[in-house]
């Protein structure tokens, strides 16, 4: 598999920051004071929403099991609409704030596949206006110059553990799966990866640390403990 690496595809939530605790998580309670509803998802609540990906699914998921819920499907539906456009709106300013950090070797990798000419990719299941927000805050006002593209919610309808945002990523890099490598953080993505044929290695995140991630071909806790993971270990892989 040596020297076949062209593209690097990073999975954002997660992967290149830890977004969810700090990020959405305070950003859907902010939503919900706002509504004047009671909820209020503390760390191990949302850990185990994480699992329904997306988040106005998410919410959608939540309300189901909700005494204080709409009882019709149209009124929770237009409920987990207007409560995940503010939450959207919350997390940019949160981002915005500089309260999220890139995890540790995230720059110095994405720099190195600069340098070494390995196209770079996003694909993620958060909304653009995320995604935008974030990498402003993380990379500054150029930051979509690193990204030959970048594949979110509103390009990926179907959502991971689905590979269509991974298949619309390599469409558009215009790379073969065997000629790209994913970065992951959870088992839906590491399994959307795999099932658009990608090798993927695997930071696990704050949420995910004892998920069972059989098929990735490494596993670690970030890209630089033990050692740096450089463009050389993504070839080998
Ligand atoms: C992470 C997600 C997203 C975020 C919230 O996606 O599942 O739903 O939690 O973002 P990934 P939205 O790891 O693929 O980046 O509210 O925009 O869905
Ligand atoms: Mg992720």
């Amino acid at each position: 598999m040596s020297g076949a690496l062209r593209a690097l595809i990073w999975d954002l939530d997660g992967t290149i920051a830890e977004t969810e605790h700090d990020g959405h998580r305070v950003a859907f309670n902010l939503a919900f004071d706002e509504a004047g509803l009671s909820w209020h998802w503390d760390a191990v609540r949302y850990g185990e929403l994480l699992h329904v990906i997306g988040g106005r699914e998410r919410l959608l998921h939540f309300m189901r099991g909700c005494a204080e819920a709409p009882r019709t499907i149209a009124g929770r539906e237009a409920l987990a609409k207007a409560l995940h456009m503010r939450k959207n709106v919350f997390y940019a300013e949160l981002v915005g704030q500089g309260r999220i950090q890139t995890r540790p070797g995230v720059r110095r990798l994405m720099d190195e596949c600069g340098a070494a000419g390995i196209a770079m990719a996003v694909a993620t299941t958060t909304s653009t206006s995320n995604a935008h927000a974030l990498f402003r805050s993380l990379l500054g006002e150029a930051w979509h110059k690193r990204f030959a593209t970048v594949v979110c919610a509103e390009d990926a309808l179907r959502k991971k553990p689905d590979p269509h945002a991974y298949q619309v990523a390599l469409q558009r890099l215009g790379v073969a799966p065997r000629e790209a490598f994913a970065l992951e953080d959870s088992p839906n993505g590491l399994h959307a990866a795999m099932r658009a044929g990608l090798r993927c290695g695997v930071t696990r995140s704050a949420y995910f640390i004892d998920a069972d991630f059989s098929g990735a071909r490494w596993v670690r806790d970030d890209l630089d403990t033990p050692t740096p993971i450089g463009v050389g270990r993504l070839r080998q892989a």
